[in-house]
Protein backbone atom coordinates (compact mmCIF):
# COMPACT_ATOMS: atom_id res chain seq x y z
CA UNK A 1 0.00 0.00 0.00
CA UNK A 2 2.69 2.83 1.13
CA UNK A 3 4.49 1.72 -2.71
CA UNK A 4 1.12 2.35 -4.23
CA UNK A 5 1.10 5.82 -2.08
CA UNK A 6 4.39 7.26 -2.56
CA UNK A 7 3.92 6.10 -6.97
CA UNK A 8 1.17 8.39 -6.54
CA UNK A 9 2.60 11.47 -4.50
CA UNK A 10 5.69 10.82 -7.08
CA UNK A 11 2.14 11.71 -9.73
CA UNK A 12 2.88 8.20 -11.36
CA UNK A 13 -0.68 7.37 -10.95
CA UNK A 14 -3.25 7.35 -7.93
CA UNK A 15 -3.56 4.73 -5.56
CA UNK A 16 -7.23 3.13 -6.18
CA UNK A 17 -9.36 1.28 -4.40
CA UNK A 18 -12.68 -0.51 -4.27
CA UNK A 19 -15.11 -0.39 -1.28
CA UNK A 20 -17.49 -3.25 0.44
CA UNK A 21 -20.56 -2.48 2.21
CA UNK A 22 -21.81 -6.20 1.75
CA UNK A 23 -20.43 -9.09 4.01
CA UNK A 24 -19.13 -11.69 2.60
CA UNK A 25 -15.59 -13.96 1.92
CA UNK A 26 -16.46 -14.20 -1.89
CA UNK A 27 -17.80 -11.27 -2.32
CA UNK A 28 -14.13 -9.95 -1.50
CA UNK A 29 -12.50 -12.84 -3.25
CA UNK A 30 -14.72 -11.18 -6.64
CA UNK A 31 -13.76 -7.87 -6.01
CA UNK A 32 -10.12 -8.03 -4.87
CA UNK A 33 -8.69 -8.98 -8.51
CA UNK A 34 -10.59 -6.18 -10.04
CA UNK A 35 -7.25 -3.85 -10.53
CA UNK A 36 -7.22 -2.21 -7.28
CA UNK A 37 -4.07 -1.23 -4.90
CA UNK A 38 -6.62 -1.84 -1.97
CA UNK A 39 -10.39 -3.00 -0.79
CA UNK A 40 -12.20 -1.15 1.77
CA UNK A 41 -14.03 -3.63 4.68
CA UNK A 42 -16.45 -0.97 5.98
CA UNK A 43 -17.79 -1.67 9.50
CA UNK A 44 -18.64 1.51 9.97
CA UNK A 45 -21.47 1.80 7.52
CA UNK A 46 -21.32 -1.60 5.78
CA UNK A 47 -22.95 -5.13 7.09
CA UNK A 48 -20.20 -6.19 7.73
CA UNK A 49 -19.47 -7.75 11.65
CA UNK A 50 -16.74 -9.06 13.20
CA UNK A 51 -16.28 -12.24 11.47
CA UNK A 52 -16.95 -11.54 7.97
CA UNK A 53 -14.22 -8.77 8.79
CA UNK A 54 -12.04 -11.38 9.95
CA UNK A 55 -12.89 -13.39 6.15
CA UNK A 56 -13.22 -10.64 3.98
CA UNK A 57 -9.38 -9.18 5.00
CA UNK A 58 -7.57 -12.77 4.17
CA UNK A 59 -9.74 -12.63 1.17
CA UNK A 60 -8.29 -9.63 0.16
CA UNK A 61 -4.85 -9.66 1.28
CA UNK A 62 -4.87 -13.44 -0.45
CA UNK A 63 -5.85 -11.81 -3.70
CA UNK A 64 -2.27 -9.78 -3.33
CA UNK A 65 -4.27 -6.76 -2.42
CA UNK A 66 -3.99 -4.14 0.56
CA UNK A 67 -6.75 -4.94 3.12
CA UNK A 68 -7.89 -2.01 4.80
CA UNK A 69 -11.02 -1.63 7.37
CA UNK A 70 -12.76 1.25 7.95
CA UNK A 71 -13.50 1.06 12.01
CA UNK A 72 -17.44 1.72 13.03
CA UNK A 73 -15.54 4.23 15.71
CA UNK A 74 -12.33 5.22 16.81
CA UNK A 75 -12.45 3.12 20.34
CA UNK A 76 -8.69 1.07 20.69
CA UNK A 77 -11.03 -2.12 20.91
CA UNK A 78 -12.44 -1.45 17.44
CA UNK A 79 -8.86 -0.59 16.30
CA UNK A 80 -6.81 -3.55 17.79
CA UNK A 81 -9.26 -5.88 16.40
CA UNK A 82 -8.86 -4.66 12.95
CA UNK A 83 -4.92 -4.86 12.90
CA UNK A 84 -4.86 -8.09 14.59
CA UNK A 85 -6.70 -9.69 11.80
CA UNK A 86 -4.35 -8.30 9.52
CA UNK A 87 -5.54 -4.96 7.74
CA UNK A 88 -2.55 -3.23 6.31
CA UNK A 89 -4.00 0.16 6.87
CA UNK A 90 -7.32 1.66 9.45
CA UNK A 91 -9.36 4.52 8.29
CA UNK A 92 -10.69 6.21 11.44
CA UNK A 93 -14.04 8.27 10.85
CA UNK A 94 -15.00 12.05 12.33
CA UNK A 95 -11.25 12.56 13.63
CA UNK A 96 -11.90 16.28 14.75
CA UNK A 97 -9.14 17.32 16.87
CA UNK A 98 -5.36 16.66 17.19
CA UNK A 99 -5.86 14.76 20.46
CA UNK A 100 -8.12 12.50 19.07
CA UNK A 101 -5.28 12.01 15.96
CA UNK A 102 -2.95 11.25 18.81
CA UNK A 103 -5.25 8.54 20.39
CA UNK A 104 -6.04 6.85 17.46
CA UNK A 105 -2.33 6.95 16.78
CA UNK A 106 -1.77 5.30 20.14
CA UNK A 107 -4.29 2.24 19.83
CA UNK A 108 -2.66 1.43 16.56
CA UNK A 109 1.33 0.97 17.67
CA UNK A 110 2.84 -1.16 19.47
CA UNK A 111 4.62 0.25 22.51
CA UNK A 112 8.39 0.29 21.59
CA UNK A 113 11.25 2.57 21.84
CA UNK A 114 9.70 4.72 18.96
CA UNK A 115 6.42 4.86 20.23
CA UNK A 116 6.18 4.90 24.02
CA UNK A 117 2.94 5.52 24.29
CA UNK A 118 1.25 2.98 22.54
CA UNK A 119 -1.18 0.89 23.90
CA UNK A 120 -2.24 -2.32 20.88
CA UNK A 121 -2.01 -5.05 22.67
CA UNK A 122 0.25 -7.98 21.63
CA UNK A 123 -2.17 -10.81 20.93
CA UNK A 124 -3.95 -12.30 17.89
CA UNK A 125 -1.08 -13.52 15.14
CA UNK A 126 -3.15 -13.52 12.55
CA UNK A 127 -2.07 -10.67 11.00
CA UNK A 128 1.33 -11.93 9.64
CA UNK A 129 0.34 -14.28 7.43
CA UNK A 130 -1.18 -11.19 5.50
CA UNK A 131 2.04 -9.44 5.46
CA UNK A 132 4.10 -12.35 4.51
CA UNK A 133 5.95 -12.45 7.63
CA UNK A 134 5.90 -14.86 10.64
CA UNK A 135 4.74 -13.47 13.99
CA UNK A 136 8.14 -11.71 14.91
CA UNK A 137 8.86 -9.83 12.09
CA UNK A 138 5.16 -8.80 12.07
CA UNK A 139 5.70 -7.69 16.00
CA UNK A 140 8.73 -5.42 14.61
CA UNK A 141 7.61 -4.48 11.62
CA UNK A 142 3.73 -3.38 12.26
CA UNK A 143 4.67 -0.11 13.72
CA UNK A 144 6.03 1.02 10.38
CA UNK A 145 4.03 -0.79 7.77
CA UNK A 146 0.26 -0.76 9.04
CA UNK A 147 -0.48 2.80 7.55
CA UNK A 148 -3.07 5.02 9.81
CA UNK A 149 -5.55 7.24 8.35
CA UNK A 150 -8.11 9.68 9.73
CA UNK A 151 -11.25 10.83 8.15
CA UNK A 152 -11.82 14.82 7.89
CA UNK A 153 -15.73 15.54 7.82
CA UNK A 154 -17.04 17.89 10.04
CA UNK A 155 -16.47 21.90 10.11
CA UNK A 156 -14.37 21.50 13.12
CA UNK A 157 -12.32 18.86 11.93
CA UNK A 158 -12.05 21.52 9.00
CA UNK A 159 -10.99 24.15 11.79
CA UNK A 160 -8.41 21.55 13.30
CA UNK A 161 -6.96 19.99 9.96
CA UNK A 162 -3.34 21.51 10.18
CA UNK A 163 -2.75 20.45 13.80
CA UNK A 164 -4.28 16.84 12.71
CA UNK A 165 -2.03 16.81 9.84
CA UNK A 166 0.80 17.64 11.98
CA UNK A 167 0.10 14.59 14.16
CA UNK A 168 3.07 11.93 14.09
CA UNK A 169 1.92 8.48 12.80
CA UNK A 170 -1.01 10.28 10.83
CA UNK A 171 -0.23 8.77 7.74
CA UNK A 172 -3.44 9.90 5.53
CA UNK A 173 -6.34 12.64 5.53
CA UNK A 174 -9.56 11.41 3.78
CA UNK A 175 -12.01 13.58 3.37
CA UNK A 176 -15.97 12.27 3.49
CA UNK A 177 -17.52 14.86 1.46
CA UNK A 178 -21.01 13.37 2.81
CA UNK A 179 -20.55 13.59 6.45
CA UNK A 180 -18.79 16.84 5.57
CA UNK A 181 -21.79 18.89 4.02
CA UNK A 182 -24.15 17.49 6.67
CA UNK A 183 -22.06 18.62 9.69
CA UNK A 184 -21.95 22.24 7.36
CA UNK A 185 -25.82 22.41 7.16
CA UNK A 186 -26.40 20.95 3.85
CA UNK A 187 -27.73 17.94 2.58
CA UNK A 188 -25.09 15.20 2.09
CA UNK A 189 -25.82 14.14 -1.35
CA UNK A 190 -25.59 17.30 -2.24
CA UNK A 191 -21.22 18.15 -1.55
CA UNK A 192 -20.53 18.69 -5.06
CA UNK A 193 -22.17 21.87 -5.64
CA UNK A 194 -21.67 23.60 -2.24
CA UNK A 195 -18.78 26.12 -2.73
CA UNK A 196 -18.39 25.80 1.14
CA UNK A 197 -17.91 22.13 0.84
CA UNK A 198 -15.27 22.69 -2.01
CA UNK A 199 -13.42 25.62 0.08
CA UNK A 200 -13.19 23.03 2.88
CA UNK A 201 -11.79 20.16 0.22
CA UNK A 202 -9.09 22.74 -0.89
CA UNK A 203 -8.02 23.41 2.54
CA UNK A 204 -7.13 19.71 4.10
CA UNK A 205 -5.90 18.94 0.78
CA UNK A 206 -3.19 21.77 1.12
CA UNK A 207 -3.03 20.70 4.96
CA UNK A 208 -2.08 17.03 4.55
CA UNK A 209 0.36 17.72 1.12
CA UNK A 210 1.95 20.96 3.66
CA UNK A 211 2.55 18.53 6.32
CA UNK A 212 3.81 15.48 3.64
CA UNK A 213 0.85 13.20 4.41
CA UNK A 214 -1.17 11.11 1.45
CA UNK A 215 -4.53 12.62 1.09
CA UNK A 216 -7.53 10.93 -0.30
CA UNK A 217 -11.41 11.86 -1.18
CA UNK A 218 -14.53 9.30 -1.51
CA UNK A 219 -16.03 8.92 -5.15
CA UNK A 220 -18.41 7.16 -6.43
CA UNK A 221 -17.42 6.78 -9.78
CA UNK A 222 -14.51 7.43 -11.98
CA UNK A 223 -15.17 10.25 -13.43
CA UNK A 224 -15.40 11.82 -9.87
CA UNK A 225 -12.27 9.97 -8.74
CA UNK A 226 -10.82 10.93 -11.73
CA UNK A 227 -11.45 14.74 -11.10
CA UNK A 228 -10.25 14.22 -7.13
CA UNK A 229 -7.02 12.78 -8.60
CA UNK A 230 -6.63 16.28 -11.23
CA UNK A 231 -7.10 18.10 -8.17
CA UNK A 232 -4.29 16.39 -6.19
CA UNK A 233 -5.47 13.41 -4.28
CA UNK A 234 -3.23 10.83 -3.92
CA UNK A 235 -6.26 7.92 -2.76
CA UNK A 236 -9.79 7.23 -4.31
CA UNK A 237 -11.93 4.80 -4.63
CA UNK A 238 -14.32 4.67 -7.41
CA UNK A 239 -17.79 3.11 -5.93
CA UNK A 240 -18.86 0.77 -3.50
CA UNK A 241 -20.59 -2.61 -3.90
CA UNK A 242 -23.47 -1.48 -3.24
CA UNK A 243 -23.92 1.45 -5.64
CA UNK A 244 -22.29 -0.61 -8.61
CA UNK A 245 -25.44 -3.46 -7.82
CA UNK A 246 -27.86 -1.27 -7.47
CA UNK A 247 -27.25 0.76 -10.51
CA UNK A 248 -26.08 -2.11 -12.91
CA UNK A 249 -29.48 -4.50 -11.90
CA UNK A 250 -32.10 -1.19 -11.90
CA UNK A 251 -30.33 -0.44 -15.56
CA UNK A 252 -30.91 -3.87 -16.94
CA UNK A 253 -34.36 -4.09 -15.38
CA UNK A 254 -35.41 -1.12 -17.05
CA UNK A 255 -33.92 -2.07 -20.40
CA UNK A 256 -35.80 -5.38 -19.99
CA UNK A 257 -39.04 -3.93 -19.36
CA UNK A 258 -37.94 -1.64 -22.52
CA UNK A 259 -37.80 -4.35 -24.70
C1 LIG B 1 -18.62 10.47 3.50
O1 LIG B 1 -18.80 10.80 2.32
O2 LIG B 1 -18.98 11.16 4.47
C2 LIG B 1 -17.90 9.25 3.79
O3 LIG B 1 -17.46 9.05 4.89
C3 LIG B 1 -17.75 8.23 2.74
O4 LIG B 1 -18.38 7.05 3.12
Amino acid sequence: LRAALEKAKRGEGPCVGQWLEFPGYTLARTVAPLGADWVLVDTEHGNIDDRDMYLQVGAISSSGVSPIVRIAGSEPWMIKRALDCGAHAIMVPMCETPEQAQAIVRAAKYPSATWSQGIRGAGGMFAPANFNQNGREYLLSANDNVMVCVQIESRLAVENVEAIAAVEGIDMLFIGPNDLASSMGYVAFDHASISEVQEATARILNAGLDAGKYVGHFALSAEVAAAKVKQGFHFVNCGADIVAITAWMSTEMGKLKSL
